[in-house]
């Protein structure tokens, strides 16, 4: 590293360094550090042996970096993350992780055998969802092809903004946003990758009060009624988010009924229509969701759309989770009507496994209505006299500036596996949920909430000591504790993670999420012993 260093100095002025041979000889003089009333004194004989201590590596040396930390992240965030006879976890409290972390951020840099120790230690500690036994939220397993779509995006690491800095990502995400549109039902229509579902969320939320009242964008709130929002009791919680970033008030959401299964009973949404209309609000968003985030409901999305069209009201699918079951022959009939919705969020990094973030935000508008609601016209950025086409600079649409590229992720798997491989995917994931649940219910002590109509199995485990005591009056707050105190011993073992939740009256209940194809029936037969293990003596 010594030999290295030495071909580098610093630049006090600029605070860049670059390799000898691009040095200028004006450069050249700014790379010694000027002490006053003393000579210059190279930064390489104060601190021969530090790694990057000015600030800069050359490529050589970022390059060495780069390639063995990159065999330590195959090896430990990759490999090891996804073997099975590995941990899931190594727990640690936040305390003692603190310490061997070693976290706070000091002064000089360190050398690149600790910096390497550092990769493979963050490795260490994160929580691998690529993991056999990882079933903790809507997202887990590994996708190569997608894997790789991500390193080649942070190699790039450029901006989705404008054709200028991101020509084949510009293309590649419109290509990637017409063919999501046109499984959804809509040959045409818009669209953009957004970081995450709820911003995805947000987004429809807020071009739909541009569609209904144009003049909030330059005049503000003060121009529009009181609003109301529709979504069910059991929908995700960036509904309320949205609607508290946008001025439109929490308690103007309305929570419409659910059924015993999570899904949104038409009947309540129009008479929370109503209820609204006679409280002075004015109806215009309808959120419908496929694939609810702890059941795994699909809202009856025709009925829905029966009742928004007669309402004049913009109806938009939470389609983040469920969303994915469109690529399945045999399980599409779940989301049947959602083409008669005005917008869909879906995002590709939960069931297609695309890596996180993959999220969508469609619509089936033609009228270029999402770059008219959100569109600041920057001078520097979105130039009207450019050379070529200015339609693909399409960040305008966007809330944010710079934007992530997140289709090549999504594109690259695609391009490996085709819409049969995603369809098959899909498939297995019900196949194996189905196992699951025949196998729980062939098991005393386990009982499911719910009957599962997606990938989500929401089940109790009851010990031992709580069977046939349903009647007891400490029951339910018994039974409340089980979870917790699994959940708990399992995450300090280490062998495998899944969540747990209340919801609705019902006590702590786990959620089970069974997503990926790299599931076989034992890591699933596992799961189950596991429970037993960890919870007969409660
Ligand atoms: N956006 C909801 C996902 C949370 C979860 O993974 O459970």
């Amino acid at each position: 590293m010594a030999s290295l260093t030495g071909l580098y100095n610093y630049s006090v002025e600029t605070g860049v360094k670059r390799p000898q041979s691009q040095r200028s000889s004006v450069s050249c003089c700014s790379t010694f550090l000027r002490i006053p009333g003393l000579v210059f004194i190279s930064w390489a004989i104060i601190c021969p042996m530090s790694n990057g201590v000015n600030g800069h590596h050359n490529s050589s040396e970022g390059e060495l970096f780069l390639s063995e930390a990159f065999k330590v992240i195959l090896e430990e965030a990759v490999h090891k993350a996804t073997d099975v006879k590995e941990k899931v976890c190594e727990w640690k409290d936040p305390e003692e992780l603190r310490v061997l972390m070693d976290l706070e951020l000091g002064d000089h840099g360190e050398s690149h055998q600790q910096l390497l120790q550092r990769v493979r230690d963050i490795a260490r500690y994160s929580v691998k969802t690529n993991h056999p036994r990882f079933f903790n939220q809507l997202f887990a397993g590994v996708d190569y092809h997608s894997l790789t779509g991500r390193f080649l995006t942070e190699a790039l690491n450029t901006s989705q903004y404008t054709y200028e800095v991101a020509p084949v990502f510009v293309l590649m995400e419109d290509v990637v946003l017409r063919k999501l549109r046109s499984l959804v039902g809509w040959s045409e229509g818009d669209g953009i990758f957004c970081p995450g579902g709820s911003v995805s969320n947000m987004y429809a939320m807020n071009v739909a009060r541009y569609w209904a009242f144009p003049q909030v964008k330059t005049q503000g709130l003060w121009t529009v009624p009181r609003l109301a929002v529709f979504t069910s009791q059991e929908s995700h919680y960036s509904m309320k988010k949205s609607a508290a970033f946008l001025g439109i008030g929490t308690e103007n959401v309305y929570h419409v009924k659910v059924d015993e299964s999570g899904r949104m009973i038409p009947e309540d949404l129009e008479a929370k229509i109503v209820h609204a209309k006679s409280q002075g609000a004015v109806p215009f968003f309808v959120n419908a969701t496929a694939g609810t985030t702890v059941q795994g409901a699909f809202d009856p999305l025709d009925r829905i759309a029966d009742i928004s069209e007669r309402n004049g009201i913009w109806m938009h699918v939470d389609a983040a989770w469920g969303g994915s079951v469109v690529f399945s022959k045999k399980h599409k009939h779940l989301i049947a009507g959602m083409e008669r919705a005005n917008s869909c969020t879906w995002n590709p990094h939960k069931m297609l496994m695309a890596g996180l973030q993959c999220s969508v935000f469609l619509m089936r508008d033609t009228t270029n209505l999402l770059m008219h609601c959100h569109c600041a016209n920057a001078t520097y950025l979105f130039q009207q006299d450019k050379f070529y086409d200015m339609s693909l600079d399409t960040g305008d649409k966007s809330i944010q500036c710079g934007r992530k590229v997140d289709c090549l992720k999504l594109w690259l798997m695609w391009k490996a596996i085709g819409a049969q491989g995603l369809a098959n995917r899909v498939d297995i994931a019900f196949a194996s949920t189905r196992y699951f649940v025949e196998e729980l219910k062939k098991r005393e002590g386990f009982q499911v909430v719910s009957e599962p109509q997606f990938v989500n199995v929401c089940f109790w485990f009851i010990p031992p000591s709580l069977r046939g005591k349903e009647n007891s009056p400490d029951y339910q707050e018994k039974l409340a504790k089980v979870a917790p105190v699994i959940k708990e011993r399992m995450v300090k073992k280490g062998s495998m993670m899944v969540g747990y939740q209340p919801l609705d009256g019902r006590v702590n209940f786990f959620r089970m999420v069974i997503l990926s194809p790299q599931l076989n029936h034992s890591d699933l037969d596992f799961f189950l012993d596991e429970v037993e293990r960890l919870g007969n003596d409660l």
